[in-house]
């Protein structure tokens, strides 16, 4: 049985989903802060999960029999960059319960690293698996933290703690909150709804992207690979593609000729993304356990503006 936290948010509201489609419903509990009626609650088991109360998260993965533990619960780098302290005692402590149980209850654990984990310091342009990390970040300093944490856990406590370093995710169930890499998120929204978006990344920033499916994918693949052919464990270099917001708007204006991108650049949001590697080597990924990406810019956009067309009611259709 899999105990998945933040069940709700951009990773866990898909990948509980297609992880109960795998192993079956009744073997995938999915926990979060608060209940909503998502897909996530009515497809099958679900907890209310402070990750912060140490005592509740072991009763509930006791009580459940859980042997595998998928820890998402987190602040995203602009809403930790805001409120750091806050992100600390969430992402840390939230880690530190989680590893506790995985090691008390013998689970094989789980937990996402990010781009954000590399810092100005770090090589930019084909960043490698293994190099210098000094975030500037609070949620980089969470990241490169819960990176080294989950390497202890597993050398002194033998906990088989897997890892991936996950670029900017892009989705369309359920929107990132608070995060450096929205962007690349709400300008599908918007060319829908509106025909235009105005972005808060500045024209040139590159950052690592990757479309939701391969990103389930990578971490179905990775948890259940050989341990014996892992030589890394937290975390993987991860990506499917590198772009900068013009780029993207072009794939857009393939399919929504009259799509207009403008800027206001949020100054914080950008010195994150300053901050963050150009684009990053995932040859220990490719070596180590299979990673492959599906989607590149065009067939991601392709398959965003169609789900997103659906999905968005057709009065807020562009006229395109
Ligand atoms: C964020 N979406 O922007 C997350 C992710 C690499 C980006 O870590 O904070």
């Amino acid at each position: 049985r899999i105990l998945v936290t933040g069940a709700l948010g951009q990773i866990g509201s898909e990948l509980v989903m297609r992880l109960r489609e795998i192993y079956g419903a009744s073997h995938v509990i999915a926990t979060d802060i608060r209940r909503t009626d998502s897909p996530v609650v009515e497809s099958g088991p679900f907890e209310i999960l402070d990750v912060t109360d140490a005592e509740a998260m072991y009763a509930v993965a006791k009580k459940r029999q859980v042997d595998t533990i998928i820890h998402l619960a987190a602040l995203l780098s602009a809403t930790a960059e805001a409120k750091p302290l806050l992100a600390w005692n969430l992402n840390m402590g939230g880690l530190v319960n989680a590893l506790e149980v995985a090691r008390e209850l013998d689970c094989q654990f789980f937990t996402p690293s990010s781009i954000g984990a590399f810092g100005p310091s770090t090589p930019k342009d084909n960043t490698p698996q293994d190099t210098i990390q000094r975030p500037t970040t609070m949620y980089g300093v969470n990241k490169v933290s819960g990176e080294l944490l989950c390497d202890y856990y597993y050398h002194k406590f033998g906990v088989d703690t897997r890892g991936l370093r996950f670029p900017g995710l892009i989705s369309y169930v359920a929107p990132p909150g608070g995060g450096t890499t929205d962007y690349a998120v709400e300008i599908y929204y918007e060319a829908i709804k509106q025909g235009r978006y105005t972005s808060y990344i500045a024209q040139g920033t590159y950052m690592d992207m990757m479309y939701m499916p391969d990103a389930l994918n990578a971490i179905i693949t990775l948890m259940e690979a050989d341990a014996a052919k892992l030589k890394h464990r937290n975390a993987f270099n991860v990506t499917a593609m590198s772009f900068e917001p013009e780029e993207i708007a072009a794939a857009i204006r393939k399919h929504i000729p009259s799509f207009t991108l403008d800027y206001d650049v949020d100054p914080v949001r950008q010195g994150i993304a300053e901050s963050w590697p150009n684009s990053i080597d995932a040859t220990a990924a490719k070596e180590e356990w299979g990673f492959k990406a599906a989607y590149d810019l065009d067939k991601m956009t392709a398959d965003m503006l169609q789900k997103l067309s659906e999905k968005l009611t057709p009065a807020n259709l562009h006229p395109s």
